[in-house]
């Protein structure tokens, strides 16, 4: 049984990968300040459903399973919180054995602003994401130097630090030969909002970290997640992550989803050219589990592009109605002027073939799968605010 401390453990990712971890024997610890649900209520942006405490949920996996999930509430910007999970000055907020569980042997690192409309709304939503997202790096890449340099943290970065460039993306790296001579660099970054930016900047700490003190760092180079549903959500309804179909904090197929369901048309941005790699919230699970099984050297950045197959946005808006007309609901497709500066017609054509090749089996986003989503969506149908869908946060 290996300590597995998760940052950000109440998140849309964090408290399934906490389940899932904990499911497989694992000893589990999630920190987290509530940042995300309390920005939900001071933005006035709904959740498809009510999401129990972070404690409440650790007491409900507990009850199910007999299975503990040790539970923090704490801002890691500050490093004290982040040096006492690892020095053993931590105080639990719900535990059912209150001793320290000891170092961590991985860390999953989730605890970042993940909006990229929230990031550019404006200088005050920017300085805290770069705040919050690099100082939470900063503190765990310290505490990791200072107390447990063999300690593996798996970081959640994002396919957004390439942007879309007018090459194939390789899985982080690139040789480049110049003037006859040749290297190996992080492959070029071009992020298009400053939440996106500020994952490149944890990049860089990070790989700062792994040349001067030898650290072993995975960074995932996720794709935008869709689904609610993991083996361990199916335990108890009360065990769902927080899902959100707003502007700020949904996703485009979570979104798509939830606006078919209330007939409102889908809001494409501009001419929906827009490629990106997505994957199931379960594949993110598998990915994560992928790579602490097979950890990074010291002294290793190793990056992984975590996506599992591509899609325009008007392919997402097609099979979106596709399957909706197929159910019953009356689906309309809607382009709206981009609120974002992006490209809507480019080149796309990124690798991932590192997790397949630890062991992770996709679950593509079939006519099925979007049929259960529907299902799921639907059951709190009355809960969605139509007016929280689009307010149009611009660039
Ligand atoms: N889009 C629409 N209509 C919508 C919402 C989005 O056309 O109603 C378009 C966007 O313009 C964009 C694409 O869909 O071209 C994806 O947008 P998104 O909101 O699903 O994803 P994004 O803002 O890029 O961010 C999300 C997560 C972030 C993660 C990122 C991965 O919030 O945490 O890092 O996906 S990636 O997109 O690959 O950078």
């Amino acid at each position: 049984m290996t300590h597995i401390l998760i940052l950000g453990g109440d998140g849309y990712l964090g408290w399934p990968t906490a389940m899932y971890f904990s499911n497989r024997g694992h000893a589990v610890t999630v920190v987290d300040n509530y940042w995300r649900r309390n920005t939900c209520n001071t933005q006035d942006v709904g959740m498809l459903y009510p999401v129990p405490t972070l404690q409440e949920r650790a007491k409900i996996w507990f009850e199910k399973t007999g299975k503990e999930i040790k539970v923090v509430i704490g801002d890691l910007t500050d490093p004290e919180i982040m040096r006492g999970l690892f020095d053993g000055r931590v105080r639990y907020d719900w535990a059912v054995n209150p001793e320290f569980s000891g170092i961590p042997e991985t860390v999953v690192h989730y605890a970042e602003q993940p909006s990229a409309p929230y990031s550019v709304m404006n200088y005050k939503t920017a300085n805290f994401t770069l705040s919050n997202n690099l100082l939470v790096t900063n503190n765990l890449m310290f505490a990791v130097r200072d107390f447990s340099r063999e300690t593996h943290i798996i970081k959640l970065g994002t396919m957004g630090e390439y942007g879309t460039p007018n090459i194939d993306i390789e899985e982080g790296w690139l040789e480049i030969e110049h003037k006859g001579r040749k290297g190996k660099f992080l492959f070029p970054r071009q992020a298009s909002s400053l939440y996106h930016t500020s994952k490149i900047m944890d990049t860089d700490l990070f790989w700062f970290g792994v040349r001067m003190w030898n650290l072993r760092v995975t960074d995932l180079m996720q794709g935008p997640v869709y689904g609610m549903e993991t083996e361990e959500s199916a335990i108890d309804s009360r065990l769902k992550p927080i899902f959100n179909y707003d502007e700020i904090f949904g996703t485009v197929v979570n979104r798509f989803i939830a606006q078919a369901v209330v007939g409102y048309p889908l809001t494409v941005y501009g001419k929906g050219g827009q490629t990106r790699g997505y994957l199931n919230i379960k594949d993110t699970l598998q990915c994560v589990h992928m790579s602490e099984k097979t950890p990074a050297k010291a002294g290793e950045l190793r990056i992984f592009n975590q996506i599992m197959e591509t899609f325009s946005v008007n392919q997402l808006a097609e099979l979106t109605q596709k399957v909706g007309n197929g159910m019953g609901f009356n689906v309309e497709i809607k382009s709206l002027e981009n609120p974002r500066k992006e490209a809507e017609e480019h080149y796309y054509n990124p690798t991932y073939q590192g997790l397949i090749d630890l062991g992770v089996q996709p679950h593509y986003l079939t006519t099925e799968v979007m049929t259960g989503m529907f299902a799921l969506v639907a059951e709190h149908k009355e809960n969605i605010r139509k007016e929280v869908i689009f307010r149009g946060v611009r660039w």
